[in-house]
C-alpha cells in the first residue's frame, strides 16, 4: 500500500536502457508548455527559413503537405522527468529543407521560431540528423492544437523542449544564441542521456 503511494510509475525490465537516468515512463501524453495555445490559419501560415544560407526561402501550408515525407518511431524525454516510448511522427526530414537552403559554412547553429517568441536552439550538427523531422503527424493523426497544430519540430535525442511547438522558422547562425529556456537557467545542450537539464549543473 505504502509503497504503492509513494512509488513512481514501474520500469519495466523492457524498457531498461531506454528510459533516461530520472525519468519515469508516463501512459498518456502529456502537454507542456509556457502561454497559451496559438490559434492558427492554415490560409495565411508561413514557415520561413533563414540566416547563414545560400538560398533563403519562405513556404505556405500547402507547398509543406507537397515536400518528401518519412515516419520515426522513437522515445521523447521531457526535462520535468517523463518519458513517453514509442511515439510515432511523420513529417518532412530536416535534411530536405537544409538541402533546399543550402548552408553556407558560416552556419553552425540554428534557432527555432515560434508562434508568439518562443524560440529555442541547437547546434547544427544535432539538428542536421535523419531523425528530426518537422512533423505534423502524431501516432498517425494531425498534430492536435495544444502539440503543436500545424506542425512542430521533433529533435528526439534532446529534451523535448528543444522540439518546438507550433513552429514558424528556422534561423541558421555562425554564432549560438539562447533560446527561451536557455536563457532561464536550462542546459544548452539538453541530452538526456547525460542528464543535462540545468547550466549550473
Ligand atoms: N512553442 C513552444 N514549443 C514548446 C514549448 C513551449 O512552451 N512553446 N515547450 C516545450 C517543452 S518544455 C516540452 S516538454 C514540449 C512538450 O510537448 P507536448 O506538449 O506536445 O508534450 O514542447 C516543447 N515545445
Ligand atoms: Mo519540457
Amino acid at each position: 500500500m505504502l509503497d504503492r503511494l509513494m512509488s513512481r510509475p514501474k520500469v519495466s525490465d523492457e524498457q531498461k536502457g531506454r528510459v533516461p537516468p530520472g525519468q519515469y515512463v508516463t501512459q498518456k501524453w502529456p502537454v507542456l508548455h509556457y502561454g497559451s495555445v496559438p490559434a492558427v490559419d492554415l490560409a495565411t501560415w508561413d514557415f520561413r527559413v533563414w540566416g547563414e544560407v545560400e538560398d533563403p526561402f519562405t513556404f505556405s501550408w500547402e507547398e509543406f503537405r507537397r515536400m518528401p515525407r518519412k515516419s520515426i518511431h522513437r522515445d521523447i524525454h521531457c526535462v520535468t522527468r517523463w518519458t513517453r516510448l514509442d511515439m510515432d511522427f511523420e513529417g518532412v526530414p530536416i535534411r530536405h529543407i537544409l538541402e533546399r537552403a543550402g548552408l553556407k559554412p558560416s552556419a553552425r547553429f540554428v534557432v527555432e521560431h515560434a508562434e508568439q517568441g518562443y524560440t529555442t536552439n541547437l547546434p547544427l550538427e544535432v539538428l542536421d540528423d535523419d531523425d528530426v523531422l518537422l512533423a505534423d503527424v502524431a501516432d498517425g493523426e494531425p498534430l492536435t492544437p495544444e502539440h503543436g497544430y500545424p506542425l512542430r519540430l521533433v529533435v528526439p535525442q534532446r529534451y523535448f523542449w528543444k522540439s518546438a511547438k507550433w513552429i514558424r522558422g528556422l534561423q541558421f547562425r555562425a554564432e549560438d544564441q539562447l533560446g527561451f529556456w536557455e536563457r532561464y537557467g536550462y542546459h544548452n545542450e539538453a541530452d538526456p542521456w547525460q542528464e543535462q537539464r540545468f547550466s549550473d549543473e
